[in-house]
């Protein structure tokens, strides 16, 4: 694999301070030197920085507008830039308005693509329908064709041009969703994997209904975009939004061994980190080490053990 890392320390699209920590933190354990520790090739370019937005006032209930769609904007040139190199993309967060950049910087250099959403949250209220006005539960009503209509017009987001479509969407791991957001989810027939279903079919049936679903018509390359709140807290506590009876450690990690076998995964968001929202130590690392765990799994490394190829025994 040959694996580009982009930061985007940025945290506007939820009120909460210290998800912008989520880049450095994630490379300070050790991801860079993992990766390459299994065998990928890794560039790491950086973090991003993004400006400070002046008088970035309200519109209807969406907060801070014009800081979102500008990062946005930035993020998604860099990671067009990242797969025109030629890697699979993955972006560190962050909230997860980042996935609308994410995404529709994914899209500019393919035709298609399936996006695998991991999450408590479905993170699909329109501007119109958002019980909050923060942007990181809105990214996904943004990027798909069907919502295009109850998109209003808002500040620095002119750019932005919905590229998946619904039945091209899959989610895994809900348990919170809004009212506004489970009608959306009904009405466009997107397919979702609540935690019910996990219950009910367990992860295995879950991942191959996935891909029964992804796979049957044209192989599309994948976006997974996993938050980090969709795996318990008692796991993941260190998050702005934890929900309880959420996906267990294996479970996260067996999406992630399953997607990687697929061989089409093309770009990776992992979101939500914050250090500030863990109470102790022991949170924080427990937060951040499940985070880097679930990137290895993104990337071929497998529970029943490696070895490379040439692997010569003494
Ligand atoms: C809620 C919470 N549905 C909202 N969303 C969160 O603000 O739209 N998303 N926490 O991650
Ligand atoms: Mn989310
Ligand atoms: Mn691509
Ligand atoms: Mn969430």
């Amino acid at each position: 694999h040959s694996v580009g890392i982009i930061g985007a320390p940025f945290s506007k699209g939820q009120p909460r301070d210290g998800v912008e920590k989520g880049p450095d933190l994630i490379r300070a354990a050790g991801l860079v030197e993992k990766l390459k520790a299994q065998g990928c090739a890794v560039k790491d370019y950086g973090n991003l920085t993004f400006e400070e937005v002046a008088n970035d006032e309200p519109v209807g209930r969406v907060k801070r507008p014009r800081a979102v769609g500008s990062a946005n904007k930035r993020l998604s040139a860099a990671v067009h830039a990242v797969k025109s190199d030629g890697h699979t993309c993955v972006m560190l967060g962050g909230d997860h308005s980042l996935a609308i950049g994410s995404i529709l910087g994914h899209a500019a250099s393919k035709a298609e693509l399936s996006v695998v959403w991991v999450d408590a949250h479905a993170d699909i209220n329109t501007p119109l329908t958002s019980p909050t006005g923060n942007i990181h539960g809105q990214p996904m009503s943004y990027l798909i064709h069907e919502l295009q209509s109850k998109i209003p017009v808002l500040p620095n987001f002119s750019w932005i041009k919905p590229c998946v479509s619904a039945k091209d969407i899959v989610y895994i791991g809900l348990r919170d969703v809004d009212p506004e957001e489970h009608y959306i989810l009904k009405s466009l027939g997107i397919k979702a994997f609540s935690m019910s279903e996990v219950d009910r079919l367990g992860i295995a049936k879950v991942m191959e209904q996935t891909g029964d679903y992804i796979f049957s018509k044209v192989k599309k390359p994948i976006h997974l975009s996993y938050d980090i709140d969709a795996l318990d807290p008692s796991i993941t506590p260190a998050t702005g939004t934890p929900v309880v009876g959420g996906l267990t450690y294996r479970e996260g990690i067996y999406i992630t061994e399953t997607i990687c076998q697929t061989g089409l995964l093309s770009a990776v968001d992992l979101v939500e980190v914050n250090p500030k929202r863990g109470r102790t130590e022991d949170e924080i690392s427990s937060t951040v080490s499940a985070a880097v765990d679930l990137i290895q799994g993104c990337f071929g490394k497998l529970r029943e053990g490696n070895h490379s190829s040439d692997y010569k025994m003494p």
